[in-house]
């Protein structure tokens, strides 16, 4: 950051930033710090207010550090990806029993089949993040993945557990953020 001293290209012809003028014990400009407070208290209320207006349409779900939301549309896994990376997420994927869980109760919610962030790799029956990594977590449901190559995507029941199945039907849109 510029450091401003008399006589410096901030001087008498222009107004001197905020950040010219004292300094907080913290070392941050005093009007910075005033900003930088007056910011955080804005954020923190808008977040509030977008997390409870959300919590009360039961459209989102916190576990740990992630959130997974639904707009309850039904569409093809790419249309998912898609609708999720426009809305600054991912397709949802569980990573754990918790998360699991989550997105499962939004699939028995609306009582539709869910599309979760998992791909087919080369092999068949190898099932990957969609970073290309191998998943660390698993919920098939017994019998699956049976689809040997043909079923590249992976639906959730509403129990809950997994089934490998063609990328193009119709399920339910969650996304993780
Ligand atoms: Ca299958």
């Amino acid at each position: 950051m510029a450091k401003c001293l008399r006589g410096s290209k901030w001087g008498s012809s222009l107004a001197c930033p905020s950040f010219c003028v004292g300094r907080s014990p913290q070392g941050l400009p005093v009007h910075l710090d005033e900003e930088l407070q007056a910011t955080l208290h804005d954020f923190r209320l808008k977040i509030l207010q977008t997390k409870g207006a959300l919590s009360l349409q039961e459209s989102i779900l916190a576990v740990g550090e992630k959130v997974f939301s639904t707009n309850g549309q039904s569409a093809t896994f790419d249309a998912i990806q898609e609708a999720c990376a426009r809305a600054g997420g991912h397709i949802a994927v569980p990573r754990s029993p918790e998360e699991n869980e989550a997105i499962a109760s939004f699939v028995k919610k609306y009582n539709t089949y869910a599309y979760v962030g998992l791909i087919e790799g080369p092999s068949p029956g190898d099932f990957r993040y969609s970073d290309g990594t191998p998943v660390n977590y698993t919920n098939w449901y017994p019998g699956e993945p049976a689809g040997r190559g043909t079923e590249q995507c992976v639906e959730m029941y509403t129990d809950g557990r997994w089934n490998d199945r063609n990328c193009l039907y119709n399920r339910l849109t969650i996304c993780e953020f």
